[in-house]
Formats: structure tokens, sequence, C-alpha cells
């Protein structure tokens, strides 16, 4: 099924200069890329990015990271893409990651975990509307 999900490179990423790495990837593997922009997001927009996460114990440390420097939000389009792109991601924690995946390849630490991925058509909806206007992105 044709699917769109939000992917963000995370400030890490940027600052690691994983940009076009990471757009490669899911360039070469033939996804569409159909909004995109470099952006400092506010923490009103990082709090509901991560609401389902409010009650964790890391909440605070996550939001903190994510307002803290640039990332790059995209909308990715494509057969399957909201797993498709987490299979490419890899799993949440680094350490666990295998090599070829993105966080396999570039990442060790958890809270530093590079990209971040829609995990469903519901959360990739309302993501999608966090970041970005219905005309920012192309049909
Ligand atoms: P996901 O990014 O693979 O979908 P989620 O469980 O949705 O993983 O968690 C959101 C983000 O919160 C993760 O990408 C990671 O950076 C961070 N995170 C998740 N679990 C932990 C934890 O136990 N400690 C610190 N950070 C965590
Ligand atoms: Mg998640």
């Amino acid at each position: 099924m044709l699917e769109r999900t939000l992917v963000l490179i995370k400030p890490d990423g940027v600052a690691k200069g994983l940009i076009g790495e990471i757009i490669s990837r899911f360039e070469r593997r033939g996804f569409n890329i159909c909004a995109m922009k470099l952006i400092k997001i506010s923490r009103d927009k990082a709090e509901l990015h991560y609401e389902e996460h409010r009650s964790k114990q890391f909440f605070a440390r996550l939001v903190e990271f994510i307002i803290s420097g640039p990332l790059v939000a995209m909308v990715i389009e494509g057969p399957g893409a909201i797993k498709n792109v987490r299979h490419m991601m890899g799993p949440t924690d680094p350490a666990e990651a295998l090599p070829g995946t993105i966080r396999g390849d570039y990442a060790l630490n958890i809270s530093r975990n590079i990209v971040h991925g829609s995990d469903s058509l519901e959360s990739a909806n309302r993501e999608i509307a966090n970041f970005f206007k219905s005309d920012e992105i192309i049909e």
C-alpha cells in the first residue's frame, strides 16, 4: 500500500554531517520525498511530537535534545513506507541494531539514535500534520 511517513534526521544526525547519507539511502531505495525542511522546532511542537512518551522518565531529556539544534524533517512516500523506513532505521536501541541499518551504522546510544520514523498510519498522519502544512507537501 502506498503510504506516507514522517522522517526526522535528529539534531545528532545533523551535527554528525549525516544529512546527505541518510537522504541518499531513502532515495536509492526508491522512496519519494514529498516534503523536506531544516528547522529548529519549538518546545510545544516537540512535546506534541513525543506526546505518547509524556509519562516516561526520559521525556524531559528527549524534548530538550530534539529542540537543542536543527533537524531535518521530511515526508517520505512509497509502498509500505511506514514499516520499511523503520526497518532501514533499525531498532530504537542502536546497541541492538544490525550493520546496514542507519542506527546500526551510525549510533550506539538510545538517546542519540539519529533518526525518527512514524510507527503507524495514525502516528504518521498526526506527526506529518505537526510538521508540515498541506501546501508544503508535493502531490
Ligand atoms: P522509536 O524512535 O524507535 O520509535 P520510541 O519508543 O518511540 O522509539 O522512543 C522515542 C525516542 O525516545 C527514541 O528514538 C529514543 O531516542 C528515545 N528513547 C526511547 N527509549 C528510551 C530510553 O529508555 N532512554 C532514553 N531515551 C529513550
Ligand atoms: Mg516512536
